[in-house]
Formats: C-alpha cells, sequence, structure tokens
C-alpha cells in the first residue's frame, strides 16, 4: 500500500533523521515534515513541510486532510532534563499531542500511527539488567510517567477501538546530525561535538553511569521497520522494549580515545544523575526480535568510527 505520511516533531533529533530516511522510501511529495518551529535547511528544502503544534487536534486533522494522509509519527515531545524543569508543559505536550493522534485514527482518518515510548517508562523499582518486556514499571520523572501512560493509552485505543498503533520504548539515540534536546542520555552526543572542536569534554553523569543506547541509523530502521510488519506479528501493543548497545561514560570516553588519543573526559555530575540512575542499564528486546524480526547494526566501536568521521569531514568542509 502506498502512504503519505505526515511527522509531527520534524524539526527534533529523531524526527529529521526519520523524515529523510522515509522521503527516500516514500518518496518527498508523500512526507510531511511539520513542527511548531522550521526545521533546519535540509528538511524544508527536501519536501512539504508544515508549522502544526502537535497538541492542537484540529490544526493536525486540516493537515491529514489536505494531503490526505495515511500514516502519523508522532515525535514531538518534551524530554526527561526539561520535563523536570517544566512538569506541567511536559505533561500537557506529551500527553494532548498523543490523544489528539489517536482521536484521529480512531475516527478513521489515518489507519496507522507510531509514537515513540523511552526506557523512561521503567523506574528505580525496575530490575536494572537486562530489564524484561513485562516488568515493575514505576517511573520517577515527569517524562517517564507520561511514557507509561501513553502506553496504556495507546494500548487502550488499540483493544476498544482498533487503532494500530505502534511503538518502541528508545534507549538513549547518538547521532552526529544534531545537537540533543532536552534529554538524560545526551552526553552521549555532547561528547562527540566537544570531543572534535575542543578535545576535552565536561560530563554531567558519573564515569559509571550504564545506560542502554542506540546509533540514529539503527532507531530509524527499527522505527520504520515496525511500521511495515504485518500486523498480525505485531503483539505487543503497550510499547515493545528496544536494544542495541550500553556503556558508561568512562568507557566512551574510551572508545573515543581510540581515534583521538588526546581526548580528556571530567565528570561533574547534576540533577539529571539521578534521573538516569532510576533507569535500566541494559533491556532485554528479545520479543522485538522474535515478533518482527529487529536486529542492530552498530556497536560501540562502528558508531564512534562512524560519528567521528563524520564530524571531522564536517569540520574540514565547514
Ligand atoms: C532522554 O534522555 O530523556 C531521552 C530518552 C531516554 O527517552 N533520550
Amino acid at each position: 500500500m502506498s502512504e503519505t505520511i505526515l511527522i509531527l516533531g520534524a524539526s527534533g533529533q529523531i524526527g529529521g533523521e526519520l523524515t529523510e530516511k522515509l522521503r527516500n522510501i516514500y518518496g518527498s511529495n508523500h512526507v510531511i515534515a511539520s513542527d511548531i518551529r522550521n526545521g533546519n535547511d535540509a528538511l524544508m528544502n527536501s519536501g512539504p513541510f508544515e508549522i502544526i503544534d502537535a497538541t492542537d487536534k484540529d490544526g493536525i486533522l486540516a493537515v491529514v486532510k489536505k494531503y490526505k494522509v495515511t500514516q502519523i509519527y508522532l515525535l514531538a515531545a518534551m524530554l526527561s532534563a526539561t520535563g523536570e524543569q517544566f512538569p506541567q508543559k511536559a505533561w500537557d505536550l506529551n500527553m494532548s499531542s498523543l490523544l489528539a493522534v489517536l482521536d484521529i485514527a480512531k475516527e478513521k482518518h489515518v489507519h496507522q500511527v507510531y509514537w515513540p515510548s523511552s526506557i523512561a517508562a521503567f523506574g528505580p523499582t525496575t530490575p536494572k539488567n537486562n530489564t524484561p518486556q513485562k516488568t515493575i514499571m514505576e517511573p520517577s520523572t515527569v517524562y517517564g510517567i507520561s511514557k507509561i501512560s501513553g502506553e496504556f493509552w495507546c494500548n487502550y485505543y488499540h483493544e476498544k477501538f482498533g487503532v494500530d498503533v505502534r511503538s518502541l520504548r528508545y534507549p538513549g539515540i547518538i547521532t552526529w546530525k544534531s545537537k540533543p534536546g532536552g534529554g538524560t542520555t545526551d552526553y552521549a552526543v555532547d561528547i562527540f561535538f566537544k570531543a572534535i572542536k575542543e578535545g576535552a569534554y565536561e560530563c554531567f553523569l558519573g564515569e559509571n553511569t550504564r545506560l542502554p543506547m542506540m546509533y540514529m541509523e539503527d532507531a530509524v530502521n527499527a522505527t520504520i521497520k515496525l511500521m511495515q510488519a504485518d500486523a498480525k506479528d505485531i503483539k505487543v501493543r503497550t510499547s515493545y522494549n528496544l536494544s542495541a548497545i550500553d556503556f558508561t561514560p568512562k568507557e566512551l570516553a574510551t572508545q573515543i580515545q581510540q581515534f583521538l588519543p588526546n581526548f580528556k573526559i571530567t565528570y561533574k555530575p547534576d540533577f539529571r544523575q539521578q534521573i538516569a540512575d532510576s533507569w535500566p542499564q541494559t533491556i532485554d528486546d528479545s520479543e522485538a526480535r522474535k515478533d518482527w524480526n529487529w536486529s542492530h547494526k552498530f556497536d560501540l566501536s562502528s558508531m564512534a568510527n562512524d560519528i567521528i568521521k563524520n564530524l571531522q569531514a564536517q569540520k574540514i568542509n565547514s
């Protein structure tokens, strides 16, 4: 079936790269990027773009009708660290946008929805290692509360109204194409920019803080693979655990030193340490691997190599 896709939150970290990949697959005119603000030139110039407030159901619906949209990917969200600074705003944005999109699907304006959950849906009482798909989930951040609530809204709309909504619990996502935006795992992106530019980085998490992570290319591929899977293979309608790699800031710094031997790291943990400490260290994603054949491509070394190579080329060309 040919699809026309609307991306809400396309100017964000994941939204931008997801839009690029979807435009390659479905054709530029079939992927409508949108955000509350303009995106970078690559996003704005590679296909249709609309300004949309993701909490405004009527605004979303008008664009859905204008382009005859068949699928919505909802990427607009306030992440964990910013969410702790603006709890009410985080809740309002994260929940109203999801409910607006689920309602649009319930009313049959679109036939499929993607919405990301996160490892933030877990909490301090969750088993930390090889965290199972089904386990104790008592999140301690507003972002995490919005994610666990959202997961159950997705499941509810699927069970009650037959909405084909699909979701992944993203780990920290790492890319060199854009700067991080308000998350606790952002250090793992920031560190590469600083390593290339300044040769040194002060990390806001302690050296031994292990977290689940993933390279952007794997995250984008997982998202599209999940959306393209046969509906009968989707057994989890809350959100699938998803995993690739895990490391501590110290291990990441050691990896970067393989390519940049003079790189120096120092540690000054701030309020984000407590958030990181409440999350799992490693994730069991065997259900995603079994149900729709997910597998990741990048390990820590191939990811670091790819990022450093690209950032160095960008520096030479700028
Ligand atoms: C964050 O750190 O808030 C996000 C996430 C793990 O969902 N990157």
